[in-house]
């Protein structure tokens, strides 16, 4: 038996009516693991609402209850229990939960090794490559049927944060749970093309700029697999194309995808003399050091900033302090660690 979610299971007796939550901005794992959770509540006969401050990304709509999310708990009172899924810190459930008179008693399911342990209980497993996983492990505690619809949203949920299970969080543990997953009816192949294949064509339209300026530079005396790439996103390319930011997101893995380099910088343009920098790294170089260095944050492997300047400023004090981070790494012969999930 897994003990974790004694106290849990012993409150979700006790409750009728409960509320699901998880962060701002949402993505694949926020998105699964809240709509996995809310139905497997259901499926135990409770009264449920889902809740997420922001609207359910476009990629995915097509999870099975993602139109029961609401986006507001104006008037909402009365909850026995709130469980927040993938999220470390209280704030960043939104201003639409912290307002919350009646949230019951607070369950925290999460696996960011950052979690504050907000909740009146708390079930933070690091380990876990998702939100998606500590709530299958719930399901399977609490006795909680896992249906085809629970099973595609926590299929997503493990998909998207461990990089389509290619980060080092794709554990034996995750790949298990995926394979039970699917053979509950979770489809490998609808999901990868509903998720990864229905893009809008202007995000092509905007990727082709996007390329244009790639740019790859050798630092010297670094030896070779030290290079570092970048691409540059304006303003003016969101107009022609009628792209926005979000569908920007994951362009900065083509530079760090070219053979011989290191690090990959996306620069866009977020305004008037304004840069968000996004770094990824392939293992051999901390690019959340660099990112910290200008008030940013991150992981060793995905890391970003803001910037004030012109492009040609932004580019030159980043790359210069990162190949300082280059030569140290080439020099301490830091190995490569392979990219841990990126949110
Ligand atoms: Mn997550």
């Amino acid at each position: 038996m897994d003990s974790r979610f004694d106290a849990v299971i012993e409150k979700v007796k006790k409750a009728k009516r409960f509320l699901v939550v998880s962060h701002v901005n949402p993505e694949g794992d926020a998105v699964g693991s809240l709509i996995g959770m809310a139905l497997a509540l259901k499926g135990l006969g409770k009264d449920v609402t889902a809740y997420l401050e922001d609207p359910v990304p476009d990629i995915f709509r097509f999870l099975p209850g993602a139109g029961t999310v609401t986006h507001s708990l104006a008037g909402a009172s009365g909850f026995d229990v709130t469980f927040a899924v993938d999220c470390g810190q209280k704030d960043r459930l939104g201003k639409g939960f912290i307002a919350l008179k009646e949230p019951g008693i607070i369950i925290n399911l999460d696996h960011h090794v950052t979690n504050d342990r907000f909740g009146d209980v708390n079930v933070v497993v690091p380990d876990a490559s998702s939100a998606g996983e500590v709530v299958y492990d719930f399901c399977k505690a609490a006795g909680a049927v896992i249906t085809k619809e629970i099973a595609t949203n926590l299929y997503v949920a493990i998909l998207t944060d461990t990089g389509s299970f290619r980060y080092s969080s794709a554990t034996p543990e995750a790949f298990i749970k995926a394979g039970e997953l699917v053979r509950l009816g979770a489809s490998p192949w609808d999901v990868s093309m509903r998720v990864y294949e229905n893009y809008p064509a202007k995000r092509y339209k905007l990727l082709g700029l996007v390329l244009a300026t790639l740019e790859v530079m050798k630092v010297d005396g670094a030896g070779p697999d030290n290079a570092i790439a970048m691409v540059t996103v304006t303003q003016e390319m969101f107009r022609q194309t009628g792209a926005d930011k979000d569908h920007a997101d994951g362009f900065v893995n083509y530079a760090r995808g070219i053979e011989g380099v290191a690090v990959g910088l996306l620069f866009r343009e977020t305004g008037p003399g304004g840069y968000k920098v996004s770094m990824r790294a392939k293992g051999g170089v901390d690019v959340s050091a660099v990112s910290q260095l200008f008030d940013g944050g991150g992981h060793a492997n995905a890391a970003g900033c803001s910037m004030k300047g012109s492009l040609e400023e932004v580019k030159a004090e980043i790359i210069s302090v990162l190949k300082e981070k280059i030569m140290e790494a080439a020099v301490t012969g830091a190995g490569a660690r392979p990219p841990k999930a990126m949110m």
